[in-house]
């Protein structure tokens, strides 16, 4: 291990930014955050500088050898030339070097001599832009399509994540939807139990999940907990608008088990769970595109008789691409500031009176709550869950002549409003998924010390917010590659 050289009277922080006397003084070190993250980098650069390399903390002309991970050179290229860091006369620029560099460096104790293996692998157009995008460690920075390659084994994590969460064991249900999330991401089908390794948020008992389905083709508890009558009362009932886990749980710990149980105790349910009840069929019926379209429709023609100007966008699954949900979301607001506030009553109005809606919560706009400080709330909308009573197709009502069902079928739709300022980040906090969202938050808190929420992106040391006039804006804010929705399904 080398001595590591202080100098006298030099003050710890500005020793660390830039050490007066490195011990080689023609490379300049410059870690990317991007990617490789803040905790690794901190790490990282501490680790140089304990071996006498000097390590800049900003992008500068300066620097000689720019160390990324999980990009391609293309990428790296880009990214630096956004930096503005032009060279300085007579160079070319920094050599844009992958970790085997410093890697090796680090073990030589000494700048070991560029080859083309160190330097950023180049990707030819049209090729995948980093190879092993998948590794990364936070669900929003890898693309997850809709469709993948191991939907059994996923599906299997993710029951596990919905028990664990059925029993409050939000860690373990935490890890287990991790996992599941990552095998989405994969760019084949996962075949030998070898291959886990390499993989991040794959621990002990998801390792051994996976294994026993590879190699016998099921998994003794996942099935288990599928069969469990614990499982199957909790999943019906949560299944029911209006009901979560805590009142699912209570009514399992007081012996219900079935919907004829809670239709035979009216007393234990709220207004809308009893609606939940009522429409539970068609509500657990997934919701089909043409009904998206309808709806839209609807809302689109409500929303304009109140409030001409304003817009409708779908949100939520469907905005990822998916064919079928559990509800439609749709996401409001007006090119003019205010002019949304309060846009809500009257558009439940214009519904109610055509004999569209079956049941509403209206929420007003939450003030207080309404910051990106309070990053813990979702969010503090003016907002509307609602039941429609959406008019089916003239013969589609009722599959049996002789006993025509009804003209109508329920749905579930909900309704937001966000100011224009905000609705970028609405946009992208009601596009979900829900795991790629809580990814995003995450990852914006530990690996760039900002707080994002869907009302917008706050920097607690510099005490101010974002602008943002696009999705690709806060992703750029993020330094994250931007991802479109049909890419967010993790
Ligand atoms: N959302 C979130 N956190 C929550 C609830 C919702 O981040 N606790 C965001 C992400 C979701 C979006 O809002 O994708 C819409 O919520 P839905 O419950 O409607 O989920 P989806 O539309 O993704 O799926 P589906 O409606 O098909 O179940
Ligand atoms: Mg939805």
């Amino acid at each position: 291990m080398l001595p590591r050289r202080r100098r006298a009277g030099s003050a710890a922080p500005a020793a660390r930014a830039a050490p007066p006397d490195p011990r080689f003084p023609h490379v300049a070190l410059y870690l990317a955050e991007r990617r490789m993250g803040r905790s690794r980098r901190a790490f990282l650069a501490h680790l140089a500088r304990s071996k006498g390399f000097r390590v800049l903390d900003a992008c500068s002309s300066e620097v000689t050898h720019v160390v990324m991970e999980h990009t391609s050179a293309e990428e790296a290229g880009r990214w630096w030339q956004r930096q503005a860091a032009a060279p300085a006369p007579g160079c070319h620029g920094p050599a844009l070097l992958d970790i085997s560099w410093f890697t090796e460096s680090m073990a030589a104790g000494q700048p070991v001599p560029v080859e083309s293996r160190h330097r950023l692998e180049v990707v030819t157009p049209g090729e995948e832009p980093s190879k092993s995008v998948w590794l990364l460690p936070y669900a929003c920075q890898r693309p997850t399509p809709l469709t993948h390659h191991n939907t059994c084994l996923s599906d299997a994590l993710e029951l596990l994540a919905e028990a664990a969460g059925f029993d409050g064991s939000e860690g373990r249900s935490l890890s287990f939807s991790r996992a599941a999330s990552v095998l989405k991401a994969l760019p084949g089908p996962l075949t030998d139990p070898s291959q886990l390794q390499a993989l991040p948020h794959f621990g002990e008992h998801s390792q051994r999940i996976i294994q026993e389905l590879l190699e016998e083709g099921v998994c003794e508890e996942v099935e288990k907990v599928r069969r469990s009558e614990r499982y199957q009362a909790m999943k019906l009932f949560t299944g029911i608008f209006g009901v979560g886990v805590r009142i699912a749980d209570q009514w399992f710990r007081d012996g219900l088990r079935t919907l004829e149980d809670l239709r035979e105790q009216p007393q234990r349910l709220s207004q809308q769970q009893e609606v939940g009840l009522e429409h539970f069929r068609d509500l657990s019926t997934p919701v089909q595109w043409p009904d998206v379209e309808a709806l839209q429709q609807l809302v689109v023609a409500a929303v304009d008789r109140a409030l001409p100007g304003a817009s409708v966008t779908l949100t939520g699954g469907f905005r990822r691409g998916k064919r079928q949900g559990h509800d439609v979301d749709f996401l409001i607001t007006h090119p003019q500031e205010g002019r949304e506030a309060g846009l809500l009553p009257t558009v439940l109005q214009h519904l109610k009176e055509q004999g569209l809606l079956l049941y509403h919560q209206y929420h007003r706009r939450h003030k207080a709550a309404a910051r990106p400080q309070h990053s813990h709330i979702m969010d503090a909308f003016e907002r509307s869950f609602c039941i429609f009573c959406l008019p089916l197709p003239p013969g589609t009502a009722g599959e049996d002549p002789l006993q025509p069902g009804p003209a109508w079928k329920a749905v579930r739709v909900d309704l937001v409003v966000a100011p224009d300022s905000e609705f970028p980040f609405a946009l992208l906090g009601w596009t979900g998924s829900k795991h790629f969202e809580r990814e995003l938050r995450r990852f914006s808190r530990k690996e760039r010390g900002l707080w994002l929420n869907s009302h917008g992106l706050w920097d607690p040391q510099q005490k101010r917010c974002f602008h943002a006039t696009s999705e690709e804006d806060i992703f750029r804010q993020l330094d994250l590659d931007y991802l479109p929705p049909e890419q967010r399904n993790a």
